[in-house]
């Protein structure tokens, strides 16, 4: 398929780059010197894009492509592409679900371990010699709390399972309740926040759920409350959240993700009630092979003339 030419809009996990580029022509667009440079000379023989959320694969962009084909987004969140200039051309869009289920999942709760039982807090006593002055302050329990998962998708589900053998007990909020679903469905996410001990974002990005954990939720979820973010930073009122915390009007906060990556409001630095990652939940090599093979085989089952594996439109 080396007759195919891709344009790569940003590097994911090399060894699975470098098969996509052993079957592909692949152009990288994040390492052109003159990126429009770029676009003009190869554009016209375009056939497929791929992309990831942290590239925004734009209409101006989508509709610059005459050849094109397909979008092979790398990873699940599909919230960086204009779907509906996608759409509109006919293109077929895909992602990669279900791989990183367990691993974001992972992070999930050990990022409301970390942050209810204070690890990270912990680590830092030790290690500034505090202990010898006295021991920590208590922390809280995680069994017999309530976890409110926001978007009870495939993730929400992994979250809920591990969150279950820890003793916590669950409850969801989405656009609608699920069938063959146990767990308390809240049509309200305040109310959610209101009666639950820590609250999981793991719903998807973009416009439709922009800020949709605000002011009011974080006050609703209160100074004994946790909030873990795993989903985009987009889903959070950011600059919200960084006052509720420091007026300890929410408790604690663990986050994965933010509003504008890789950059993070300092003011979160000196906080010990949060604890903070990089964007990782998926970032170990098992994970990151199998997403970037999904990613290559998305684009080969396009090309042979089959449907793709995991498509999205
Ligand atoms: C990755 C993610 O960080 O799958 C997603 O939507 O946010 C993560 O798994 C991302 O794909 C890397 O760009």
């Amino acid at each position: 398929m080396k007759d195919i030419e891709i344009l790569s809009l940003g590097p994911f996990y090399t060894p699975a780059f470098e098969l996509m580029e052993q079957e592909f022509t692949v152009h990288k667009l994040w390492q052109a010197k003159d990126p429009a440079g770029l676009i003009a000379e190869v554009g016209p023989r375009i056939r497929g894009i791929q992309a990831m959320h942290a590239n925004k694969t734009k209409a101006e962009l989508i509709n610059s492509l005459p050849k094109l084909e397909i979008i092979s987004c790398f990873g699940v969140g599909v919230d960086g592409v204009d779907l509906a200039a996608a759409k509109k051309r006919g293109l077929v869009v895909s992602n990669t679900p279900e791989v990183l289920n367990e691993c974001v999942a992972d992070l999930a709760l050990g990022l409301t371990i970390a942050t209810v039982r204070r690890i990270s807090l912990g680590d830092r006593y030790v290690r500034a010699n505090k202990w010898l002055k006295g021991p920590m302050p208590f922390t809280h329990s995680l069994g017999g709390k309530v976890m409110g998962i926001l978007g009870y998708g495939r993730i929400g589900k992994a979250i809920a399972k591990r969150a279950e053998a820890f003793g916590m007990h669950i409850v969801y909020n989405g656009r609608k309740p699920q069938a063959d679903v146990a767990h308390k469905y809240y049509a309200s996410l305040t109310e959610m926040a209101r009666d639950c001990d820590v609250l999981v974002a793991i719903c998807p990005g973009g416009a439709a759920t922009r800020h949709i954990v605000n002011a009011e939720v974080m006050q609703a979820l209160g100074p004994e409350g946790t909030l873990i973010n795993v989903a985009r930073g987009s889903v959070v009122d950011e600059q919200a959240l960084v006052k509720a915390l420091s007026e300890g009007r929410l408790g604690a906060a663990g986050l994965d993700v933010f509003e504008d990556e890789p950059r993070v409001p300092e003011a979160l630095f000196a906080m010990d009630q949060v604890v903070l990652q990089p964007h990782v939940a998926s970032a170990t090599h098992e994970t990151r092979m199998a997403m970037g093979v999904l990613t290559a085989d998305n684009l080969r089952a396009h090309f042979s003339g089959k449907p793709v594996l995991t498509p999205v439109i």
